[in-house]
């Protein structure tokens, strides 16, 4: 009996020496509160940039440092729980050191801020700009962050995904790995600014306000009113805007004015332009319902894969709108349910990139293209992208506001409706709230049911037959539309939309849903060329290729494909006054006109959409 005591109290003992050292182990290696340094980091100018440092409580090993730069105000609590922060949470805690930075004249940082600054050290060498400052950081960071491990990463979404982008060109030795996501790459033909040419009015005019009107904080434009669909309305033309409210404050706006077309200014900005060989790892990210950088990850991740000789360029994407990897679970965006939490899956992706890049964990093998397939809702992985094993599949619309796999065989065949520039096509549901404004629904308005404006008389469907199987559509989704206008000028907006099965029992409020999985614009003056606009000829049919960009979808067997045109979509584009001008930021009140569109399906013209659907 004693025996057994003595071998018991044994046992017990070696039990608790080794839970203690389990829970020694499991102390140095999982964190959750950090606490935060402020210092102000030199830059090789002499400018000083101010920098937030967060350090895990109680952390004895070397750790990597991860860098965010950002316009809007480095992170600034004294003592933070890193674990409750969506986009830190999965990062934190295991361990990282993180680094935030405000960029060179906003916030409290030194220097004079410049939208969009092109990289002037490529042509300069004693110029800076982000890429250099962020050099600058690192080397700054790594000889002066207590326990680094000598490796830092940086990432950041949209305007600081843009300063993670840039730091890939020349980067300091120290930076092993960037994610980019959601950031822009060509602010005229895509993303924040324009569409194809098209003007984002509302976007642009809110954010320059927000990040020019004063350096040290973020504005929001004084409106009068809430719902801003009127306010856009009678504002009038383009040039009323610096009469009545910026006086030509603002440098963005004032490129606008003066840069209508694609020219040096918005090529010189252009990622396309300074971005090419991946120098370290880079993970482009981005969301199919990104209402401000749709097009930039996609874009940037295709424009470096055709210079990537070392196999360092990556792309995931998911069914997120502008950052939701970063914010929420992703199990839904507005009406449309997911059936997992995307972005939590995201976040443990991303840490597996980074753990593998700057802690050497892991095993490296990732995927080429990490995809998130809507409609099916599962995640793929392809080897490469676009995946090769596709075949395009053209969708012809047709009489009666149908469409079908089946060209169009007749000699003559349109349909019409007349634009009206007086009464625009809302491109979401009233009200129109600020973009970033109290209780705005800015961030869902790409999953938006569009029977909102299924009924206008100015806005065109063409619904598919019921699949009878499962339609999967993977890659890029182009549009050629035949289209004529009476005007000189027009705008041309293009929908591929899942329309749901009349009944959905189990979710009622679902039946008929009119769910858009790709949409773009293009602005018919820059049909030949965006550097030069051109007077469209009244009622000639032309044709119009306008990329609906890369999306990942199952239409489920009981749905239907549409595909819907309409001219107009605001104010989130300014209207096009459909007589052409020089410039539509020099248009007046009397150069806005109605206008006859005809959207053609003949033989000679047969408007498709292409779509790539796997073999
Ligand atoms: N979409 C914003 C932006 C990025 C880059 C330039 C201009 C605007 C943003 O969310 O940061």
């Amino acid at each position: 009996m004693n025996h057994f005591l003595i071998n018991t109290s044994k046992g017990l003992l070696l039990c608790l020496f080794f839970s203690l050292i389990a829970h020694t182990v499991a102390q140095a290696q999982s964190y959750k509160l950090y606490t935060k340094t402020a210092t102000m980091v030199p830059m090789r100018d002499g400018i000083k940039l101010y920098t937030t440092i967060y350090t895990p409580i109680g952390a004895k090993e070397k750790l990597p440092i991860l860098i965010k730069r950002t316009p809007y105000g480095a992170k600034e609590r004294d003592t933070v729980d890193m674990t409750a922060i969506p986009y830190e949470s999965a990062l934190a805690k295991d361990g990282y050191i993180f680094v935030y930075q405000d960029i060179r004249g906003k916030f409290k940082s030194e220097g004079k801020m410049e939208m969009n600054k092109p990289l002037y050290h490529l042509t300069n060498p004693n110029a800076t700009d982000e890429s250099t400052d962020c050099h600058d950081t690192v080397d700054w960071l790594v000889k002066n962050v207590e326990n680094n491990n000598g490796k830092a990463g940086i990432r950041g979404i949209s305007y600081p995904g843009w300063t993670a982008l840039v730091a890939v060109v020349d980067p300091h030795p120290a930076l092993k790995a960037s994610s980019e996501q959601a950031s822009p790459a060509d602010m005229y033909l895509g993303d924040d600014f324009h569409h194809n040419g098209a003007f984002r009015l509302s976007y642009g005019l809110e954010y320059a306000y927000l990040f020019e009107n004063d350096p040290t904080k973020n504005s929001s434009f004084p409106f009068p009113q809430f719902d801003l669909y009127d306010w856009y309305l009678n504002l009038g033309p383009l040039k009323n805007v610096n009469e009545k409210y910026l006086h030509g404050r603002l440098p963005t706006w004032e490129r606008f004015v003066n840069h209508p077309d694609y020219d040096a200014l918005w090529k010189e900005q252009s990622a396309f332009t300074y971005m090419s060989e991946p120098e370290i790892p880079i993970l482009h990210v981005g969301g199919y319902y990104d209402q401000e950088d749709l097009n930039g990850p996609q874009a940037l991740y295709l424009h470096m894969e055709k210079k990537d000789k070392s196999n360092r360029n990556y792309l995931l994407m998911g069914p997120w709108n502008h950052g939701g990897w970063g914010r929420m679970d992703g199990d839904s965006l507005g009406r449309i349910n997911f059936g997992s939490k995307t972005a939590v899956h995201f976040r443990e992706k991303e840490k597996q990139w980074f753990d593998f890049w700057l802690k050497d964990e892991g095993d490296g093998n990732f995927e080429e293209a990490h995809f998130f397939q809507t409609g099916s809702n599962q995640w793929k992985s392809y080897d490469s992208w676009p995946p090769k094993d596709i075949e395009i599949k053209k969708l012809y619309i047709g009489p009666n506001n149908t469409n079908s796999f089946l060209k169009p065989k007749v000699a003559e065949g349109f349909t019409s409706y007349t634009s009206d520039p007086a009464r625009p096509v809302p491109y979401r549901t009233l009200p129109i709230e600020a973009t970033y404004g109290k209780g705005s629904r800015w961030r869902s308005w790409q999953v938006e049911d569009q029977r909102f404006v299924y009924t206008r008389p100015d806005v065109v469907s063409f619904t598919g037959e019921v699949l009878t199987e499962d339609v999967t559509v993977t890659g890029n989704i182009i549009t050629r539309l035949f289209a004529s206008t009476s005007g000189t000028d027009s705008d041309w907006v293009v929908k591929l939309i899942d329309v749901y099965p009349n009944f959905d029992e189990e979710n009622i409020l679902m039946s008929n849903y009119q769910f858009p999985v790709a949409m773009e614009v293009f602005r018919g003056r820059y049909r030949e060329s965006f550097e030069k606009p051109k007077a469209l000829t009244p009622n000639k049919p032309e044709e119009y290729v306008i990329d609906l960009h890369n999306i990942d979808h199952t239409f489920k067997k009981g749905h239907r494909i549409m595909i819907q045109v309409q001219s107009s979509w605001f104010p989130v584009i300014d209207r096009n006054p459909q007589k052409f001008v020089p410039s539509i930021f020099e248009a007046t009140e009397e150069d806005f006109i109605k206008a006859e569109q005809r959207i053609y399906f003949s033989a000679k013209y047969p408007t498709h959409i292409e779509l790539p659907v796997k073999k």
